[in-house]
């Protein structure tokens, strides 16, 4: 990597660390033409007073012993040594193991921790839990909980169109259009989940524009797409875009635009969906002028944008951020069905591509190797919930749910393990999660810095963070295998999760089964030789591990794109046929329509929210709240680091505001405002903005909660947390994926006396 100093990664960067007498600097991989302002926040998270010292256990739970509890995240913490803690956490495990079983314990504890493959601590839970006699885990991802489910009934699985299909390189070369549904947005492309070397989306998009490729950005934020690449931007209402492409559809159809021989040759359904699309069910065809009505944009605006995007390699992508929404499965779907009748489905640089631009490593070439991952043993059960249904499943064990064609049970939880997430960062609706969490018996938590989700635990044992550790970083999707050195030492008591859950295994009697006898480093060095030996085995060169380690990278083999099992489909569809129930693209779903779900219908549907465009909710909160991804952390990680920060206004996450919207509210430019429903409230700066619709404020995820009063029921979160605003309902019966991404909302400006930001202060007693 460099001589210069010790190389590392994260999900937003390869770097090497140089150690300097008043902490440590952070240098971007040489090779990253781009790297991400993400790194600024790493030195901040050496020694900063918001690390976990110690374990500490909650009095009430100490004093009271386990059961449900509304003082959770209210009582007082008290230190306890190592010893203590871990006899603690081990004796709760075998009470609930042998009172109630293991589908008693949710072990789904979703998270994207830290980038390094063995010491993540999912793949270390997992690990743990199962050997311990097993868990209710969790399915999906609260980034692409919709499209997952959907799109194997409609195209294949989800790496079929976002993974091995259409690349960056591809889209340079071939593409003539791209009309892109939620934009590109460079600030999700600075992530790619294992680690990413290189950011190569700007130099791509660069690339596409100079070749003449048109760029059609569909969204309520003017900055989805950079501004350099010269988009055409179609600011629709928040929530609309199927409409849109209905609108569009209609268009292309009435015109003749649409390519009857690819429907007929690679698709199923059509004419079930015609017939909705003329209207001849409803009498209401989905004409352009139906579809201004609801996204806002001009009828005559539609039908130019139809007559454009026909005739010509057009690309059209899906973000994630689309399907991360009340009917979710929708856009994603509808996504699809557009670029069929645009016959584009397949083509080199055409056709439909989800995610490409919304994280750094879609759209690269595939590593030709599986990436090395530690084994995670077997369940004994195999109870889940969709991975969105948290508060659901500790609110109402017992009831049933829907779930992809499934009626499920939530079970009895009495014990919630969590290492490597933040629930109170990624839950929607968090009073709703905070009654949720009272419930269960006990709620142990690993935790490297006092996040709420931390302060909510009846057990805190501290982990360290990856720069204290030894690792390998790698993902699917980017070429660098980086050797992780260790950068500096373990902050106070800290342990890496690995050594808690052996400490755990110890006492619980199945230490040599979680260990099989390895330190860290043996570990590294097995999950090395499993990848070597592949590497080998295909002829490619690999050092050993020793030599591997002191060179501190290796570069990966990759595949070359081809277009995946979509293009073979398309150059053959009898020999290659997709792995959809009827081996075509699914227009409309016969097993989706027999699910029965009104939510969900058989064929991409427009679908008006129960909150959102025209529904009665805008009466008293009128403005569109989009809660995305923030461009100056990773989700709520390092929210205390440098580049976070300097985003902040007088403290607090900061919300752009259309100044359209703001003039009548009497708001300016850096006020403190207020932004409520009857969810929640929190306070936010404001910055004015004409990057966005108006009607529409933004408030990135992130800001670390931080309630004024944390007695009281509904308080006032003060740094910003959009989730105490956005709604806890899954996207529909059939995914019931997290719909986070938007709320209604009002604003206010802030006038009372500013409460001080607590978020990074740690809890009495703690350091
Ligand atoms: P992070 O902030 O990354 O958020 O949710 P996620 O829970 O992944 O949390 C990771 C936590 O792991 C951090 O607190 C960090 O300190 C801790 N950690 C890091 N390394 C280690 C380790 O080695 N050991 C242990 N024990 N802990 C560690 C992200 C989720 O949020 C995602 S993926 C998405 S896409 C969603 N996006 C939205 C959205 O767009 N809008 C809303 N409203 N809500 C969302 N929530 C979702």
């Amino acid at each position: 990597m460099t001589s210069r100093g010790l190389p590392h990664s994260s999900h937003w960067g390869a770097f090497s660390v140089l150690r300097r007498e008043d902490g440590i600097a952070v240098v971007p991989h040489p090779g990253d033409p781009d790297p991400s302002a993400l790194l600024g926040n790493i030195p901040a998270a050496v020694s900063h007073p918001a690390r976990i010292a110690r374990p500490m256990v909650r009095r009430g739970w100490l004093e009271r012993g386990p059961g449900p509890d509304r003082q959770r995240g209210r009582d007082e913490l008290v230190p306890v040594s190592w010893s203590r803690a871990l006899d603690l956490v081990a004796a709760e495990l075998r009470r609930v193991y042998a009172t109630h079983g293991p589908r008693a314990i949710f072990g789904g504890s979703y998270g994207w921790a830290s980038a390094g493959r063995f010491h993540d601590a999912q793949s270390q839970i997992h690990r743990f839990l199962n050997l311990a006699g097993g868990y209710v885990r969790s399915v999906g991802s609260y980034s692409s909980g919709a499209a997952t489910v959907i799109l194997p009934y409609v195209i294949g699985p989800q790496a079929a169109v976002a993974g091995n299909n259409v690349s960056w390189a591809e889209l340079v070369a071939e593409g003539a259009l791209v009309v892109a549904f939620g934009g590109m947005a460079l600030k999700n492309n600075d992530v790619g989940g294992g680690g990413t070397s290189a950011h190569i989306a700007r130099e791509q998009l660069r690339a596409a524009r100079d070749r003449g490729v048109e760029f059609h950005l569909i969204g309520p934020l003017r900055d989805d797409l950079p501004l350099e690449i010269g988009a055409v931007w179609h600011p629709i209402r928040p929530g609309t875009d199927v409409a849109l492409m209905l609108g569009i559809a209609h268009t292309l159809v009435t015109e003749g635009r649409h390519d009857r021989a690819f429907l007929d040759r690679f698709c199923t359904g059509w004419e079930i969906f015609e017939g909705y699309l003329l209207g001849c069910r409803d009498a209401q065809p989905k004409d352009a002028a139906w579809a201004a009505d609801i996204c806002g944009l001009p009828a005559s605006r539609i039908t130019a944008l139809a007559r454009r995007v026909a005739g010509r390699r057009t690309l059209v992508t899906c973000s994630q951020s689309l399907q991360r929404a009340e009917h979710g499965e929708q856009p994603v779907w509808m996504g699809v069905v557009l670029a069929a009748l645009l016959g584009q489905i397949g083509l080199p640089g055409g056709g439909f591509a989800y995610a490409l631009g919304s994280t750094s490593n879609t759209g690269k070439p595939a590593v030709a190797v599986p990436v090395p991952t530690l084994p995670q043993g077997r369940n004994s059960i195999g109870d889940f919930i969709p991975v969105a249904r948290l508060a659901d499943m500790l609110l109402h064990p017992g009831e049933p749910f829907d779930f992809n064609g499934h009626q499920l049970t939530y079970p009895d939880t009495r014990l919630v393990y969590w290492a490597g997430g933040n629930p109170f960062h990624h839950h929607q609706d968090l009073n709703r999660l905070r009654r949720a969490f009272a419930r269960p018996d006990t709620l142990i938590v690993h935790e490297s810095v006092w996040t709420a989700t931390a302060r909510h635990a009846d057990v805190v044992l501290p982990a360290t963070i990856t720069l204290e550790r030894e690792d390998i970083s790698a993902a699917a999707g980017d070429p660098l295998l980086v050797a992780m050195h260790r950068a500096v030492a373990r902050y106070r008591e800290a342990r890496d999760d690995y050594d808690i859950f052996a400490g755990l295994a110890e006492q619980l009697g199945f230490a040599e089964q979680f260990t099989e006898r390895r330190s860290a480093r043996d570990w590294l060095r097995y999950l090395y030789d499993a990848a070597r030996g592949l590497l080998l085995a295909r002829g490619a060169a690999a050092p050993d591990f020793d030599e591997f380690w002191d060179r501190g990278e290796l570069l990966l083999p990759t595949s070359p794109s081809e277009g995946g099992i979509v293009r073979a489909f398309r150059r053959d569809p009898e020999a290659a046929p997709l792995p959809t129930p009827s081996g075509k693209v699914e227009i409309a779903s016969a097993m989706i329509a027999s699910f029965d779900y009104p939510d969900c219908p058989e064929h991409p549907t427009w679908l008006p929210p129960r909150e959102g465009i025209g529904s009665p909710a805008m009466v008293r909160f009128p403005l569109h709240l989009i809660a995305n991804q923030p461009a100056t952390r990773l989700h709520s990680q390092l929210d205390f680091g440098a580049t976070s920060l300097a985003s902040k206004i007088n403290g607090r996450e900061p919300v752009r505001i259309h100044p359209r919207d703001a003039a009548p509210r009497g708001i300016s430019d850096g006020d403190i405002v207020r932004l409520y429903n009857d969810r929640g409230a929190c306070l936010a700066g404001a910055v004015l903005s004409e990057a966005l619709l108006p009607g529409v404020v933004q408030l990135s995820t992130g800001a670390w909660y931080d309630p004024e009063d944390p007695t009281a029921e509904q308080p006032l979160c003060v740094h910003g947390n959009p989730n105490v605003l956005t709604r806890d309902i899954g996207t529909s019966r059939l995914a019931q994926g997290c719909s986070g991404q938007l709320a209604l909302v009002e604003i206010e400006r802030y006038d009372g006396a500013l409460p001080p930001i607590r978020a990074f202060d740690p809890p009495p007693d703690a350091l």
